[in-house]
């Protein structure tokens, strides 16, 4: 659609950036922390690119004043991040650590000292170890009350000034990587039978979480972020149409069904059934999903790319455990479940040096798609281009790539909102340079050059680099000049 003209963002849009603790805090093991998962996986050879770590990631947890000078200096509104759970409780229940709750604190005051929104995500894949060694963390139902029990120690505490939350970061994400690819923690492959009835743990842990916050806070915003990559058919070949729409119910609505409607999709409830894959349900949980859904605030949402798909037949590619994760293109290979979908080249589009697809058009779907199937507030909650960037001789870093990446995608997101789509935020992915789970630090996502590399060793010096300067201005205009 074509507007004659444009609405533009509305007032006191919420222009931001985000983080998450694993990727930006470091000090694994100070003031009490107790271990997670990823201080663990990170140590086992051949999981991470270069055996790279978050050891000290790039030192956030000490120098979150320069961080937050920077981001009031470019006029940042909303700086969403998360917090450690294993900061808060080292055991992952139990014993609270005052420590912890203190450096989130100062963290939450530093931001508000300077107007800038904090918004929280509870969840970002670093889970306690010692649930993991109790009960195989989310494998058993247990974690459930450990969860909540941990997001309402957060909300009594902080609850009056933080009024963005976001219980789960990308659930499909650290559940697919989990347990079907073996390359984030636990490590498993294929075991899909887990797979489904962690998700539905997941799943009760968000709506409980949901429904316990609005008891405490009415009138403070609260949802999940989801790694929303719509699917295009590669054709009109209606094979390929069906398997488009099996990928979207599998990959997509299988969680934003759940956050949206309160729900699991029919057809693939019935697939699962029919494999004797459905995860167990108890007495409670349907009505506490509805309940839920009819409760969160927003649907959050990480964009990076659309996949185009088409049939994939019985015995054709299944799930990889490969990835890109060195920034060598070309590299990435196709994949699917069988019988249903498989995943194909867009020849219409780009992609990155770690084969993702460029496509800011498909963030204009997200919007369009969420509001129309569940007319629901959008948090754009991580959007953004991880690139090799230079540094000059004379230490300025020149990133116009990363400018004309989230300049198309804001756009898109403009004409989303022309199109009637309420979004609240936009939240690039990233602040600062960061730790990619899987590829180290030589994939960058900031506006803020962090001199940290493969060796761990670097000086962590910041430098804002051209697109910090660029994003200033978009703020300044409210998304007017891009
Ligand atoms: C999302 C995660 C982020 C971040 C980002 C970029 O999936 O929520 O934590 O890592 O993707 O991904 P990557 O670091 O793999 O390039």
């Amino acid at each position: 659609m074509v507007y004659k003209e444009s609405k533009g963002f509305p007032e006191g849009f919420l222009w931001g950036s985000a983080s998450a603790a694993y990727q930006v805090e470091g000090a694994w093991n100070e003031d009490g922390k107790g271990r997670t998962n990823w201080d663990e996986f990170v140590r086992i050879p051949g999981k991470t690119f270069k055996g790279t770590n978050g050891d000290v990631a790039v030192d956030h947890y000490h120098r979150y004043l320069e961080d937050v000078r920077l981001m009031a200096e470019m006029g940042l509104k909303t700086y969403r991040f998360s917090i450690a759970w294993a900061r808060i409780y080292p055991e992952g229940r139990g014993e609270v650590n005052e420590a912890g709750l203190k450096f989130y604190e100062d963290l939450i005051d530093e931001c508000l000292k300077y107007g800038i929104e904090p918004m929280v995500t509870i969840y970002h894949w670093d889970l306690p170890l010692a649930l993991d060694t109790a009960y195989k963390g989310w494998e058993d139902r247990q974690i459930v009350d450990d969860y909540v029990n941990y997001a309402v120690t957060l909300f009594k505490r902080f609850g009056s000034k933080v009024k963005y939350w976001i219980t789960m970061n990308e659930q499909n994400v650290f559940t697919t990587l989990g347990w079907m690819m073996a390359l984030h923690p636990p490590g498993k492959a294929y075991d899909m039978k887990t797979f489904f009835q962690v998700n539905h743990h997941a799943n009760i842990a968000h709506a409980k979480t949901v429904i316990e916050f609005k008891k405490l806070f009415p009138e403070g915003n609260i949802g999940a972020s989801f790694a929303y990559g719509p699917s295009y058919a590669k054709d009109c070949a209606p094979d390929n149409v069906m398997a488009h729409l099996d990928y979207d119910d599998f990959r997509n609505y299988w969680w934003m069904d759940v956050y949206g409607f309160g729900r699991y999709p029919k057809s693939t409830w019935n697939y699962l059934v029919s494999q004797g894959l459905e995860p167990k349900l108890e007495a409670e949980d349907k009505q506490l999903m509805l309940e839920a859904a009819k409760l969160v605030d927003f649907m959050g949402v990480n964009y990076y790319q659309t996949t185009v798909v088409e049939n994939n037949p019985i015995d054709g590619v299944g799930i990889s455990t490969e990835m890109n994760t060195s920034g060598q293109k070309g590299t990435a290979k196709s994949q699917g479940i069988p019988g249903l979908f498989k995943d194909t080249k867009n020849p219409f589009l780009a992609t990155t040096d770690w084969d993702w697809t460029i496509d800011p058009m498909g963030l204009r779907v997200c919007c369009r798609t969420i509001t129309s199937r569940y007319d629901l507030p959008i948090v754009i909650s991580e959007n953004g281009l991880g690139a090799f960037d230079k540094v000059e001789a004379d230490g300025s870093i020149h990133d116009p790539y990363r400018i004309a990446y989230l300049k198309a995608h804001i756009e898109e997101l403009k004409k989303a909102v022309d199109d009637g789509s309420e979004v609240w935020a936009y939240c690039t992915w990233s602040y600062t340079d960061l730790l990619s789970w899987l590829n180290g630090y030589q994939k960058r996502y900031g506006f803020v050059y962090v001199d940290q590399d493969e060796t761990m060793e670097g000086s962590l010096n910041r430098t804002p680099k051209d697109s910090y300067y660029w994003y200033k201005k978009v703020i300044e205009t409210n998304g007017e000049v891009l």
